[in-house]
């Protein structure tokens, strides 16, 4: 086809691809989820509907895309991981983000009538999601960064479930619980929640208290024992041979998907799901 005089302008689109061999985290966020939460009436401070919406929408995400390895999620975030031998969109930046926000956009509210079958969506209160990619050079970095989510996850959550405690159990203002609450820490909040209460956070939901972590099971495949090297996971995709990657690739669809909630900062969960960090399959 005869080049036209318009085509210069490609000259202008700019390549942003991710540097290779590197963790890529996608995160995506809700935008406005504290006025949209708030509009549909979520629970506070956990509206377990909303949480199996986002757990579900993000599992069609991980079948949609099977280079993920692993995802975690909490409140209205979700953090999506492509390993270091990667290769989906030639590892473009806007391609990778975009196609993660509206795949998961797209099922949170194809999904939003199962888990909300009352409450119909309607503008200007329509699902929204920012997201972002980085990469992060090592294992040791990766889990870093998953271990930061999940102490967020913990947080966040001991922090409303005491301040929600105690406006709706125990009758505070907001600004009255807001004001008793700053300062404190984990002990004083447990204590609180405890002595005023009777409420042990021990008890608390594991998906309140954990997060949400999903990754990929097989039944065919016999867990290793010893996790792969570091230098093995990141051996580019480019380099395996294709039958390699096809027969990876498939294996990877054929798993099943599952959410889970449990603690992924220490090595226990790693060490006995070696295969989600070292690529195989
Ligand atoms: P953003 O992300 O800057 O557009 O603003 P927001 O409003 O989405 O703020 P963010 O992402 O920092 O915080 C998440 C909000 O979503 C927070 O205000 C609480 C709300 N939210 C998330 N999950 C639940 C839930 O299960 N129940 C209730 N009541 N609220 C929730
Ligand atoms: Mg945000
Ligand atoms: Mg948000
Ligand atoms: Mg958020
Ligand atoms: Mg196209």
């Amino acid at each position: 086809m005869a080049n036209s005089k318009f085509e210069y302008v490609k000259d202008f689109e700019q390549s942003d691809p991710l540097l290779p061999s590197t963790w890529i985290v996608v995160r995506i966020d809700g935008r406005g989820f504290h006025k949209l939460s708030d509009h549909y009436a979520f629970q506070k401070p956990n509206d377990r509907r909303a949480l199996d919406l986002m757990n579900a929408a993000a599992v069609e995400v991980m079948k949609d895309l099977p280079d993920l390895c692993i995802a975690y999620g909490v409140s209205d975030e979700y953090s999506f991981v492509f390993p270091p031998t990667c290769q989906l969109f030639e590892r473009r930046n806007a391609k990778l983000v975009t196609t993660i926000v509206s795949t998961f956009t797209a099922y949170y509210i194809y999904l939003w009538p199962t888990y909300f079958p009352s409450t119909p969506l309607a503008p200007p209160y329509l699902p929204s999601f920012d997201g972002r990619a980085v990469i992060y050079p090592n294992t040791r970095i990766l889990r870093d960064y998953m271990s930061w989510r999940q102490v967020d996850c913990h947080i966040n959550n001991l922090y409303n479930t005491t301040f929600w405690t105690m406006v709706l159990q125990g009758g505070m203002t907001n600004t009255d619980a807001e004001q008793e609450l700053k300062g404190t820490v984990s002990s004083d909040k447990n204590e609180i929640l405890f002595k005023r209460f009777g409420i042990n956070y021990n008890n608390e939901g594991e998906i309140y208290k954990k997060g949400s972590v999903l990754y990929r099971q097989y039944e065919l495949v016999e867990p290793k024992a010893t996790p792969s090297t570091e230098d093995e996971a990141s051996v580019p995709e480019a380099k395996q041979s294709r039958s390699q990657q096809d027969k990876l690739k498939k294996l990877r669809r054929k798993a099943q998907v599952v959410v889970d909630h449990v603690d992924i900062i220490k090595d226990n969960f790693w060490a006995r799901r070696p295969w989600i960090l070292s690529g195989t399959p």
